[in-house]
């Protein structure tokens, strides 16, 4: 019997690991669950839970919920959450906190020797090299959630890094893959959420739309997967049945396909380094008519190749890049920005920071926090989970 931690609950992969813990309540069992203001739907998943452990972000909300809820230690704040990774029960953490305000927790469990399942890929884009030194150093497996970073993860095991001539990282392109350039001008952010085959948060779909997502993925696999940045290549794959691909010395490539549905890595992360049967239904693949491939159209979406000239600079550019576009995100969910403007803006605060080349932790929050000052965004209030 595993103990799982969840921090972000109630955001789309923290409800979806509940989903897959609730099906296999044999293997897995929650031991506290960690969410920022939510506690109308943590309270649900208490009671049908029973964690020992609850954490709330928010202060007020963690009262709240502690009048409702009996049976339960409901801790509060940035602390309250930290401390839940020092439990020495726990045996897996999941971190499905939304962008940069996840980091400070990837790198707390892996201080304490947790095994971290990573749905945050902001942790290992802002501070990669930083977070696979000390996971390397610690003996802490970092097990990858992101559906092509799964793929790769599995795929990879059975190959020798000098056999990988490349890997294949697969895009389902975002909802304006057959959009022409010019009527990308006036894209409310309705239509950026319309994402025609995930279904995921807010941020990560209009991520998903700029295709930063994808160029955020690059530098986490370049992380993840130790790998140099010219071995990584882009194809768009709308139909999201290939998760990703790897091409060895010999010419053979190797795919990874499953249900474009996240609970299949979500599963896998949990049960690693042994594999369990899945409940769920897995791909039937008579019924897959075509599988298309495309090469992105970087001059429609220039924040991909953006995003692989900044991976490769490194240090502290990386972890801007991932405030910028939270920046850049909110400024268009609010109407203040348009959506073909969002590249600019975020080349313009990335270029305004100071250029750090062998950054520590502490820099990396620095080049957070003075963005987010300069902003003036408040990390309590705006963000995460
Ligand atoms: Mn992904």
């Amino acid at each position: 019997m595993k103990r799982i931690i969840i921090l972000g609950s109630t955001g789309s992969i923290g409800k979806n690991t509940l989903n897959i813990i609730r099906r296999m309540n044999k293997h897995f069992q929650v031991l506290a669950l960690a969410v920022k203001n939510n506690i109308r739907i943590l309270e649900r998943q208490i009671h049908q839970f029973h964690p020992k452990y609850a954490a709330v972000l928010d202060i007020e909300s963690a009262a709240r919920l502690r009048k409702k809820v009996r049976g339960v230690t409901v801790l509060e704040g940035e602390e309250g959450i930290r401390s839940l990774l020092e439990l020495k029960k726990a045996d897996l953490v999941v971190n499905s906190i939304i962008g940069s305000a996840g980091l400070q927790y990837t790198h707390k469990a892996i201080r304490e020797q947790l095994p971290v399942a990573l749905a945050n890929k902001e942790s290992l884009v802002m501070a990669g090299k930083i977070i696979m030194k000390l996971a390397r150093k610690n003996k802490v497996p970092i097990i990858p959630i992101d559906s092509e970073h799964s793929a790769l993860f599995h795929l990879l095991k059975r190959t020798r890094p000098d056999e990988i001539e490349k890997i294949i990282l697969t895009a389902s392109g975002g909802p304006f893959l057959t959009w022409r350039k010019i009527d990308l001008v006036n894209v409310t952010p309705w239509d950026a959420l319309r994402h025609p085959v995930w279904r995921m948060g807010s941020k990560i779909t209009v991520d998903s739309a700029t295709m930063l997502n994808k160029g955020f993925e690059i530098i986490e696999a370049h992380h993840l997967f130790d790998i140099d940045f010219n071995k990584i290549e882009v194809i768009i794959h709308p139909q999201s049945i290939i998760h990703s691909m790897i091409q060895t010395i010999d010419g053979e490539i190797y795919a990874q396909l499953s249900p474009p549905d996240m609970r299949f890595p979500i599963l896998s992360a949990l049960s690693f380094p042994e594999m369990i049967k899945n409940p769920l239904k897995p791909l039937g693949v008579e019924k897959i008519h075509r599988l298309s491939f495309q090469k992105p159209d970087v001059k429609k979406f220039p924040l991909l190749s953006y995003a692989y000239a900044i991976g490769k600079k490194g240090g502290n550019l990386p972890a801007a890049l991932t405030v910028a576009d939270e920046i850049a995100v909110k400024l268009f969910f609010e109407r203040k920005l348009k959506f073909s403007h969002i590249f600019n803006k975020i080349k313009q605060i990335v270029e305004s920071v100071k250029f750090i080349k062998n950054p520590d932790i502490e820099d990396i929050f620095k080049t957070e926090r003075d963005i987010l000052t300069r902003y003036s965004y408040s990390a309590q209030n705006d963000r995460g989970f």
